[in-house]
Parts: structure tokens; sequence; C-alpha cells
């Protein structure tokens, strides 16, 4: 470009002796060639500018995803040291602490939580005896049970009732299960799902991959307001009867709603398909150990003490947990990294069993910052 500058130069001295209208054809020339090269230089620099910044971008990608993994190795190094009984956990056990990550500029934090403290979807897919009635607890397993109270306790968002939660449990139970039969009035398998306006077919694959296939399920389609309330207090692990680890749910709710975590308002006796009320679950709140129930009989002596000899069906009850999740979160500038990763116990150590790179943590904080912040509870 540069070499054909003294072509036009000496060309417009030539024609600068010339009409002043020729002048002024020489200067817009050069002028349009002044712009030609300003463009192109600004175009190559910023290209450069981008390049460089890619260049840094993946690099620091790659620094943060491996400072991501390395809290998996931190956290597996000190489960050990920090699970103080190794018989049941409690929220007081060290492990339920943030530690902080830092490595060159990259800042972060990671925390190990309990995964049983919410009610895991693949506990639901116990066959339902169809000569069995609705209404009937026996009819279901406990986690079933906790499940249909789960749905009663959104009364002020999205009313539900109980027959309504039973029959949205047997859409679940036919989503899970590998045959075509629906389960009581609720239930729905292919034929119902193949009538909608967009047409799919129930999973029948015997367990949940993701929270959000539940949208997909009858009952829970219609009410998409509900899947999202249900959202904090569901999971999905990877095996089935994990139970709710009774001691790590928290006395209040997620996200800063009021009252009794809706969660305790599902541990309710045997004979019960409804949810305990927030006075009942603050009354049994108040007899729990200052560290917890140290196993389950413990807790049934609890329960009967508190709610006039009733009994909890301990099936769906855990005082020590399998799962636990890794919510790490890595800062670097502008730049934020989050992964979490599902950690399962094995004897005293853990061992990683699910890793996924998170645009968004789940937001359910269920450290103890949140519980030491409210004032909703007298506990
Ligand atoms: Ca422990
Ligand atoms: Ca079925």
């Amino acid at each position: 470009m540069f070499a054909y500058l003294p072509f036009h130069k000496s060309a417009a001295t030539s024609v600068l002796r010339n009409s002043p209208r020729q002048q002024g054809m020489v200067l817009i020339l050069v002028l349009l060639i002044v712009a030609l090269v300003v463009g192109l230089s600004v175009k190559y620099a910023s290209q450069f500018q981008l390049g460089l910044a890619r260049a840094e971008s993946r690099w620091s990608s790659t620094q943060a995803k491996s400072l991501l993994i390395a809290a998996e190795e931190v956290a597996i190094l000190l489960f050990p040291l920090a699970d103080i009984d190794s018989s049941m956990d409690y929220p007081d056990e060290p492990w339920n602490n943030p530690v902080p990550l830092t490595d060159e500029g990259v800042e972060g934090v990671a925390m190990l939580l309990d995964a049983q403290a919410q009610l895991n979807l693949n506990d639901l897919g116990k066959k339902i005896d169809p000569a069995s009635l609705p209404g009937a607890p026996e009819r279901y397993s406990e986690s079933q049970r906790q499940f249909i109270r789960l749905l009663q306790t959104f009364q002020q968002e999205i009313p539900v009732s109980q027959g309504e939660a039973e029959s949205m449990l047997e859409a679940v139970v036919d989503w899970m299960d590998n045959d075509d039969e629906e389960t009581g009035s609720g239930g729905a398998e292919s034929n119902y799902y193949q009538s909608m306006p967009e047409p799919y077919l129930p999973a029948n694959t015997l367990a949940f991959r993701s929270l959000d296939e539940l949208r997909l399920v009858r009952g829970f389609s219609e009410r998409p307001v509900l899947v999202e309330l249900l959202q904090p207090y569901i999971t999905v692990l990877p095996k089935p009867n994990t139970g709710l680890s009774v001691n790590d749910i928290p006395p209040q709710n997620p996200l800063g709603l009021p009252g009794v975590n809706r969660l305790r308002l599902c541990i309710n006796s045997k004979n019960q398909l409804l949810p305990l009320s927030d006075q009942q679950a603050q009354t049994f709140l108040l007899s729990r150990p200052e560290t917890g129930y140290a196993n389950e009989n413990e807790l049934n002596d609890a329960w009967r003490k508190t709610m006039g000899g009733e009994e909890l069906d301990l099936s769906g009850y855990k005082v020590k947990t399998e799962f636990f999740w890794l919510e790490s979160t890595v800062q670097m500038g502008e730049q934020r990294r989050q992964m979490r990763s599902l950690m399962q116990r094995n004897e005293k150590s853990l061992s990683v069993v699910q890793r996924r790179m998170m645009y968004e943590l789940p937001r359910v904080n269920r450290g103890k910052k949140d519980n030491e912040n409210s004032s909703e509870l007298r506990l």
C-alpha cells in the first residue's frame, strides 16, 4: 500500500499546477488514501488485540478450570479430617465450611453441601399396588409420602390438594417405570404424552437425569410456577433410596422465604399424607440434640416423644449422608467460572461421580450464613 504513495504524490504534484478543479480531485484522492490506510491499521490493530484477548481468555479459562478441579482434590484430602463423626453428619462439622481458593491472581471459594438434604426424585420410583386406593398412606413409600406432603406446602403460592398431590406422584411413578400401564387416575404413559399439542414420550428409564425432566411430567407441565418453587427442595442423585438427611436440612427456607423450611414440614408420621404445620415443625425442631440425631432410632424416639407416640417410617430418613455437592467458584478479573461436582462417600473418603461447569450455581444457599441471618424463626 505504502509503495504506491510516491506515485500518487508525484501525480498530485504535477496536477497541482493545473486547474483548481483538478487540484480539488487530487485532494479528495489523497484524503481517501489516508482514510484507507488509517482504516486498515485500525483493523489490524483490533485483530491483534482480539487475538491477544482470546489467548488471554483461553489461558485464564484453563487456569480457572485447573483450580476448580484442584478444589475437588482439596475436598478429597480434607474430608477425612473435617468429618468429625463418621457415623453421622451435622451442620457444625468442619466440612460444612467454605474453603478459599487462590492461585496467581485467581480467587475463589469451594463448599461441600449435603446432597441428601434435598428430596431425591429418584427415590420416588416405587411401584404402586394397583389394588390400593388413593388416600391410604400405606400405598406409598416414605419418600413418596414426603413428596406428596411437599407438594402441599405451597398453599400461598400454588394450592395443591392432597388428592392432586397423589395424582402428581402417580404421574412421576409412570414417568420412571418401564411399562406403559397408567398408575391410578393421575398416572400418564405414552398415550397421554402423545396426545399433547407437541407430543413426546415418557422417559421410562427408572431414573431422572435432571430436574428439568420434571417440567415434562403430567401435573407439573401445567404448573411451571410450582416446578420453580420446588427447585430448592429437590435434587437428582444417581441412585434410589438415598433418603432425606434429617440433621442437615436447615431450619429456614432457602432464598429467604418465610416460615420453617418446607422440607422440614415433610417429615411426618408414616400414617400421614399431610405436611406438618409450621408450629408442629418448630416444636419438633426444639427437641433435637445440638449436634443432630446420632442415629435413626434416636430420631424416631424424639419423634414419638414430641408427636404423642406416633411412628416415623425410617426408610425415608438418614443421619449419615452418602452424597455431597461440591460447589466451587473462581473469579479472575471480570471472568467467573463455576463448577458443581457430585461426590460420593466410600467409607471415610470421597470420590467424584459427576462434574459439570455451570453458568450459575443453583440459587440455594444452605450455608450457615443463611441460618445466622434469619430472624423469622425462634429456634
Ligand atoms: Ca460426619
Ligand atoms: Ca406405568
